[in-house]
């Protein structure tokens, strides 16, 4: 219990963070087409999960994009400048981190940025201790809403990563807003390396998100393990089949988690109805057509300098400038539904 004298919750407050987690959950699941937001998956199991989905022979994104990096990291190296910040946007310390670090040792300084302070600092030490030379300044925050680069960065060259296809996790129009946010951050004449997954054939897709082992449904369904754990739900986690669904119109796969009877659960102090059938939206993942992920960059104010695509399954890193015209200028206001 909160002391008297306790009187302002920092953002870090188990309590706080567990009050969001509980609010974007009853207002996912009481909007009439129900949602969870993806961004809950990644708990302990959750990760491990991901990892082993990284590992399967139907998703072939990680090893493709990884596959890239190998061979364009020498090009990519030629437009780092000398002493170098390299801002990664999501935990790193990845073998896609390293591919960077190892082709461009005249990056100097790395600043890892992580809304998860265990991750984060996982991710510094080990960094730290394969790279002696290199300064790490990790950075704890939702990447979308860091404001300033460390002062020490300040007057070095920069250039943003954000390998993953994780861009392909936000909706059209908060992609937009990450970019512009990122801009802010980075600054005139940083650049932005950004791995996208491109579209191709649902046949390809479809069993990425669908693996015959299974291990994509666990990690669907451990959302809902984690809303039972950390929230004191009642769902039942085994009547709800999981589902990829190939969305033609938005370009993005689906994952959907559905309701194989009708069933009550208790979350907090409300009662959730599900009828039989009925589905809870649980990730969009982006497949983008190299000039529309062209026209997303530049709404953002940014600007393609060179692409680079995989053979096929196709996947594209994009190296960003800041040349060009101002994301304002083109940009135009769409109206997007929230899923
Ligand atoms: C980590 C967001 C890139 O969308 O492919 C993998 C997450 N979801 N299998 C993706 C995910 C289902 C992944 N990202």
């Amino acid at each position: 219990m909160t002391s008297a004298t306790t009187i302002q919750p920092t953002p870090h407050d188990a309590t706080s963070v567990g009050s969001r987690f509980l609010d974007d959950v009853l207002r996912g699941l009481s909007a009439r087409r129900k949602t969870l937001p993806s961004k809950y998956f990644y708990d302990a199991e959750g990760s491990r999960l991901f990892e082993a989905i990284c590992e399967l022979p139907e998703y072939y994104v990680t090893r493709t994009e990884t596959a890239l990096l190998v061979d364009i990291a020498p090009e990519l190296a030629a437009f780092v400048a000398d002493g170098a910040a390299l801002v990664e946007f999501g935990s790193g310390a990845s073998a896609k981190t390293r591919l960077i670090l190892d082709a461009s040792p005249q990056i100097h300084v790395y600043i890892p940025i992580d809304i998860s302070e265990v991750a984060l600092s996982h991710a510094a030490e080990t960094i730290r201790s394969d790279y002696r030379s290199l300064e790490v300044i990790p950075l704890v925050g939702d990447f979308t809403g860091v404001l300033d680069l460390p002062s020490a960065v300040q007057s070095r060259p920069i250039v943003g990563f954000f390998p993953g296809s994780t861009i392909g996790n936000f909706q059209p129009a908060e992609a937009e807003d990450f970019f512009r946010r990122a801009r802010a951050l980075l600054g005139d004449g940083a650049l932005f390396i950004v791995g996208a997954d491109l579209a191709k054939a649902p046949e390809v897709l479809l069993p990425a998100y669908d693996d015959a082992d299974g291990v994509t449904a666990a990690f669907n369904r451990n959302l809902l393990v984690r809303i039972n754990r950390e929230l004191g739900a009642s769902l039942d986690v085994d009547a709800f089949e999981h589902r990829a669904v190939w969305n033609e119109a938005e370009s993005r796969i689906e994952m959907h988690l559905v309701s194989s009877r009708d069933q009550t659960a208790r979350i907090g102090s409300r009662a959730i109805v599900f009828i039989e059938g009925e589905v809870i939206h649980t990730e969009n993942s982006h497949k983008y057509r190299p000039d529309a992920f062209e026209a997303l960059v530049e709404r953002g104010g940014w600007r393609v300098k060179t692409a680079w695509t995989s053979e096929a399954p196709s996947f594209g890193v994009f190296l960003l400038d800041t040349e060009g015209p101002e994301g304002v200028v083109k940009r135009h206001i769409t109206d997007e539904h929230q899923v």
